[in-house]
């Protein structure tokens, strides 16, 4: 077991290395799209609609990096990846960024060797059960089967956490959440664990979602984002600077409303009007135009409207924005300056 991982983690590396590394951009700009990883389906973060259009908080960013590199939110080409075809869909070249809630960690970083250009969302890895189990601690689950995705960080940390608590379970291994979900209706085990948005994502979809509660215990952390490939820094700027331009167009209260209003002419706040090229050279030191931010902004609308829009509380999904609030509203998310 123990060596299958090990040989998994060189092969990907192994790949990497082969991969181009430098002038992502110029090969997305050949190719007229961006080809951008996703997962094979989760509402909220990345599925197709009803007309086959790929709809969600982390395909809002695929199409903020498109709009800001090709002037287009929909010149995107989705690839669906697994939990484990998607690190090598990133290492070989096959897509130009990941955007699948993919938890940033040591070994992805430096033993992978991808760049997280940034954390899209805060999270933690959380446990669901049908409520006629009557359990209402993890720590009751001593013996339970657990649905658990393969090639996550889940598996890991769903060891860690019942060797901790000297507790036994059995693993009921699964590619896909469709196929989790599927299971797990079906009875094939007691518990669904993965991170606790895609909980939600998953518990909306079901027919009584109150039949199903999900536990106190959040067990790990979870910062999911948007990753690229080592060895490519320019390409890596490119999308860490167009997540930070809708976290930082939140915190200055530019929307998909009044961005073209505001980048109309300077207004008297400098750090909008670099953002939006109306003063300065930021885009043209990313390699692209100076009103980049502001179609990556116009693309979905900032950081709060994808929120809102895909996953918030007035969806199905029902997210609270917790510590996915702004600094300044005491969450987490703190772009660093445009200057
Ligand atoms: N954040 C964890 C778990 C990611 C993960 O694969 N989560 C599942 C369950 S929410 C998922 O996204 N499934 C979507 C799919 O199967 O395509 C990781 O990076 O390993």
């Amino acid at each position: 077991m123990k060596k299958t991982v090990i040989l998994g983690a060189l092969t990907v590396a192994g790949i990497a290395a082969g991969a181009a590394s430098g002038a992502t951009l110029d090969d997305v700009k050949a190719r007229g799209k961006l080809n951008c990883g996703v997962s094979t389906g989760l509402v909220g973060f990345a599925a197709p609609d009803a007309n086959g259009e790929w709809q969600g908080f982390d395909v809002g960013v695929c199409r903020a990096v498109a709009a800001a590199v090709l002037g287009d939110p929909m010149a995107v080409e989705f690839v669906p990846t697994t939990g484990q075809t998607r690190f090598t869909a990133l290492a070989s070249g096959e897509v130009d960024l990941l955007a699948r809630n993919t938890t940033w960690t040591f070994s992805r970083d430096v033993d992978l060797k991808f760049e997280f250009v940034g954390v899209n969302y805060y999270d933690g890895q959380g446990f669901m059960v049908p409520k006629e189990l009557g359990v209402s601690s993890a720590k009751e689950l001593d013996g339970a089967t657990v649905c658990i995705q393969t090639g996550t960080t889940t598996e890991l940390n769903l060891a860690d956490f019942f060797r901790t608590n000297n507790l036994s379970y059995e693993p009921v291994p699964i590619e896909t959440n469709a196929e989790a979900q599927q299971q797990f209706l079906a009875g094939a085990c007691d518990v669904y664990t993965t991170d606790a948005s895609g909980l939600a994502a998953t518990r909306a979809t079901f027919e009584n979602p109150g039949d199903f509660v999900v536990l106190p215990e959040i067990i790990s952390k979870e910062p999911l984002g948007p990753l690229v490939r080592h060895g490519d820094n320019d390409w890596g700027d490119i999308a860490r600077w167009t997540l930070n331009a809708l976290i930082s167009a939140e915190e200055l209260g530019i929307t998909s409303a009044n961005v073209a209003e505001l980048a109309a002419a300077p207004t008297n706040n400098p750090e909008i009007n670099r953002i939006l090229g109306t003063e300065g050279e930021l885009g043209g030191m990313l390699g692209l135009d100076k009103d980049w931010a502001k179609r990556a902004i116009m693309a979905g609308g900032n950081y709060g409207e994808l929120f809102e829009k895909n996953i918030g509380e007035n969806t199905p999904i029902g997210l609270s924005r917790g510590l996915n609030a702004q600094w300044t509203d005491g969450g987490l998310l703190y772009s660093p300056p445009f200057r």
